[in-house]
């Protein structure tokens, strides 16, 4: 049947707006991707509430989930010409243990993230993990270490078992990405990393990290004055299946689009 275009076109791009954009909060909705789905993860992001983020002892690392925890370290307000990206309070690189350690030559603070409520999309296999934190430090001397880092490990099974999986390195995957920082104190440099998260994730862990790249000291100070701030961990469609979605409502529209040109051309 032919339909007059002349008269029903501006319902019918109407209908074709409104059709596209169901189609897409349907698929995107299904998937559980909503905007609240894309919030960060990660608790206490921008070390604004104070905590004690040195947990003593081997391995020394956070057994519960959204705590910070790891080597030497301290949260502080602005200090050393260094003042925080975000708020008034920064995460400083102490150590590279539980005091200075010639042997050691990382600063690592973690924090285990309970993935649970995105199993159905994790699951499918197209959930993606962006995350990123800034990095600063004074200029230093020639022994001045420069190089930080933001890593993420995925896990199956319950976040209390992070300690004993991590030793064990039985974790799904890893991925890390660094950075050498400049010597401006009043520059912040970003990290990124992705992963895509392997389909029985259950929980996953962020390590931010200060490397003694440049000179592995002993003693104190290990580290001259290497500071984090804004840390974020964000669940997000993988990109493919993004361009996909999008390349399909495309093609929807173009076809229905195509359709309406042929009844206006019939008509
Ligand atoms: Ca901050
Ligand atoms: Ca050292
Ligand atoms: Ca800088």
């Amino acid at each position: 049947m032919l339909i007059p275009a002349t008269s029903t076109s501006p319902l019918l791009i109407v209908r074709r707006h409104s059709l596209a954009a169901i189609a897409v909060i349907t698929v995107v909705s299904a998937l559980g991707f909503t905007s609240d789905a894309q919030a960060n993860l990660v608790t206490n992001p921008s070390f604004e509430t104070p905590e004690s983020t040195h947990i003593y002892g081997h391995p020394g690392l956070p057994t519960t989930t959204g705590d910070w925890g790891g080597d030497l370290s301290a949260i502080t307000l602005a200090e050393n010409g260094i003042a925080p990206l975000d708020g008034v309070q920064m995460l400083r690189f102490d150590a590279t243990g539980n005091s200075a350690n010639p042997s050691l030559s990382t600063s690592e603070i973690w924090q285990t993230i309970d993935l649970s409520a995105y199993a159905a999309q994790i699951a499918q296999g197209n959930a993606t993990m962006n995350a990123s934190a800034y990095f600063n430090r004074v200029l230093g001397d020639g022994q001045t270490d420069t190089s930080f880092s933001v890593s993420l490990y995925a896990f199956a099974g319950t976040p209390d078992t992070f300690l004993a999986q991590l030793v064990a390195a039985s974790y799904l995957g890893v991925v890390g990405n660094g950075i050498g920082t400049d010597g401006d104190p009043s520059t912040w440099e970003r990290v990124d990393t992705t992963m895509l998260l392997p389909a029985t994730t259950d929980f996953l862990a962020i390590r931010l990290n200060a490397s003694e790249n440049i000179f592995n000291d002993g003693s104190h100070p290990e580290f001259d004055g290497h500071y984090a701030d804004m840390a974020s961990a964000q669940v997000v469609p993988e990109p493919t299946t993004l361009l996909l979605l999008c390349a399909g409502t495309v093609g929807l529209m173009r076809r229905r689009r195509s359709i309406a040109w042929s009844l206006q051309s019939n008509a």
